[in-house]
């Protein structure tokens, strides 16, 4: 067995900068990954259209200023394929290849009390003795296919889009259907709409999606951002989402009718998340979010043109921003086109899947090629398929079937050594993620750090202080209206799943300021030995 200080799962945006920051530290660290390259989520995520949300800008990591004031995107939003590059940059850059070690997934860790070290087993056949065992296995890592009748009978393609190919798909002249208008169908029913010769788009839940009003990264604004880049990135962590923005902390419903009008087409003009800033209010009060989401609704009305089209696209089951609000381009435009055609599951449910196509309720359609969007056993999957053992009789994944347990969402008790990032409990998913981690990472060094420094080989939450973040999770997300949606924040998407709130909701400066307080008092919440 390799001996390793830290062993750390996944090479995205938290395992690399994990890697780095042990590496700075002085200690032997090794990066485990199933992927063929670095990159996570965004290795995976290679359908047509795949696009980062968050703008790039601020989607990329801080803690280097060279690194940031040195590297150039080229787009307001980095396509997938710039943020590969960026990370085989950083990858360069820091020294990091050695240390990763592809095509290789965990099996089995479990922590050997005699040792106080994780033994970890790979699919390669190769072990690790381990002090420290770091998930930054990603939230968005376990495929959700649906369990439609027929699928197995399905003669054409089947594609979901975490798991596609790697040789591009040329969907000219095919007859397409798209299950799922989530973040990524509305993406990649935008783009497979322009070649498709048919494209049927089988939605179950409308959603609102905002502009995002892409366009290329002028030289202007890139310097005018660089220089004004650390301030933005110390005033984007006081704000509840940890992305730079105009936030306007006032309630929606301070201002008059024409004011607020005037401010959502203000903020409408600009794209992006600006609109969501406009009040502070829209997550916690409904006649709030009401405002912002019939204008969104006005919007979407005077895009589509036929007037039926525009009904079942109109959101209305759900406070907006209670699922991940998406952004798009054309998303409503596609819907203009004669060969895109949209069916309201609800209305016009799947009854079963032939070899030639999928019949519903009311129609036979002729499909070639099936792609589904359909989401992920979110945030606790990622650790579902790995069998994790510590003090407890259970593992990691039987332990958290109720609901996940954790301390800030980096650690378990009852699991000495473990750490997550941006596990559960902390605010992934509702925080620019590249902010978060580098925060997650931060912490966990800075434990790891004390630990070593005052002669303890054992770190673990106290399980007092894990039920009272769980509580405190509980409490703050039902004081807002995150329960009213189906998302896969509340793990609500999955079948059987529990149904709890599995992010932080009480905002990024709260969260930073807990943790903050924790490593600043000498870490009182964790038990050493
Ligand atoms: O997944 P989702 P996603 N039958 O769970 C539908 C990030 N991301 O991959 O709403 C029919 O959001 C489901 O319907 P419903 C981002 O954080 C970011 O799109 O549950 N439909 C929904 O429409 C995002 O939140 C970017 O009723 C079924 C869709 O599938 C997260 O990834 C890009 C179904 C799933 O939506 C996940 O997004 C992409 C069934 N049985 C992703 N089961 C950007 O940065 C599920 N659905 C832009």
């Amino acid at each position: 067995m390799k001996p390793l200080d830290v062993l750390i799962v996944g090479a995205g945006f938290a395992g690399l900068y994990m890697l780095h920051r042990m590496k700075l530290a002085g200690r032997s660290a090794q990066i485990v990954d199933e992927s063929g390259g670095v990159g996570g989520v965004w290795y995976k995520n290679r359908y047509p259209g795949a696009r980062c949300d968050v703008e790039s800008l601020q989607y990329s990591y801080s803690f280097d200023n060279d690194l940031q004031q040195e590297w150039r995107w080229t787009e307001r939003y980095a396509s997938r394929a710039e943020i590969l590059s960026y990370i085989e940059h950083v990858v360069e850059r820091f020294g990091l290849r050695d240390g990763i070690r592809l095509n290789t997934s965990v099996e089995a860790a479990d922590f050997d009390f005699k040792t106080k070290r994780w033994l970890v087993r790979t699919t390669t056949g190769e072990g690790f003795s381990a002090q420290f065992l770091v998930l930054a296995t990603g939230s968005l890592t376990m495929p959700n296919v649906p369990d439609i009748t027929g699928l197995d009978s399905f003669a054409g393609k089947v594609l979901h889009t975490a798991q596609w190919p790697q040789e591009p798909i040329d969907f000219t002249g095919k007859k397409v259907a798209v299950v799922g208008t989530g973040s990524t169908g509305i993406q990649v029913i935008s783009e497979v709409a322009k070649y498709a010769a048919d494209l049927t788009v089988f939605q179950r839940t409308a959603n609102y999606a905002l502009p995002m009003r892409n366009q290329p990264l002028t030289p202007e604004m890139d310097r005018e951002w660089k220089a004004n880049y650390l301030e933005r990135r110390s005033r984007a962590r006081e704000l509840p989402t940890g992305v730079f923005g105009d936030f306007n902390d006032v309630s929606a419903l301070s201002v008059t009718d024409d004011e607020r009008r005037q401010e959502y087409e203000r903020r409408w003009a600009l794209g992006g998340f600006q609109i969501m800033m406009a009040y502070n209010d829209f997550l916690t009060n409904q006649k709030a979010n009401d405002t912002i989401a019939e204008f969104v609704r006005s919007k979407i009305r005077a895009r589509v043109h036929d007037p039926e089209t525009a009904r079942k696209l109109l959101p209305n089951e759900f406070p907006i921003g209670t699922k991940r609000v998406c952004l798009e381009d054309s998303y409503y435009d596609a819907f203009n086109r004669p060969n895109v055609h949209l069916v309201a599951l609800k209305e016009e449910p799947i009854v079963e899947i032939f070899p030639n196509g999928i019949r519903t309720s009311q129609k036979f359609v002729e499909v070639d090629t099936f792609i589904f969007a359909t989401g992920f056993d979110a945030i606790t999957g990622s650790v579902a398929k790995v069998n994790i053992r510590g003090a407890l009789a259970e593992n990691l994944s039987q332990h958290w079937k109720g609901g996940p347990r954790s301390l800030f969402g980096l650690g378990v008790s009852g699991f000495p050594n473990l750490f997550l990032v941006s596990g559960p409990g902390s605010p992934i998913g509702r925080s620019n993620a590249v902010t978060s981690i580098e925060q997650n990472v931060g912490f966990i060094a800075d434990i790891i750090s004390f630990a070593g420094d005052h002669g303890y080989s054992t770190v673990e939450p106290s399980s007092e202080a894990q039920d009272r973040w769980v509580e405190n999770l509980a409490e703050l997300a039902h004081r807002t209206l995150y329960m009213k949606a189906k998302s896969w924040w509340n793990g609500s998407n999955i079948e059987g799943k529990a149904r709890v709130f599995m992010i932080y909701a009480g905002g990024v400066p709260s969260y930073l300021a807990a943790c903050n307080e924790e490593k600043d008092s000498g870490f009182p919440n964790y038990i050493f030995g």
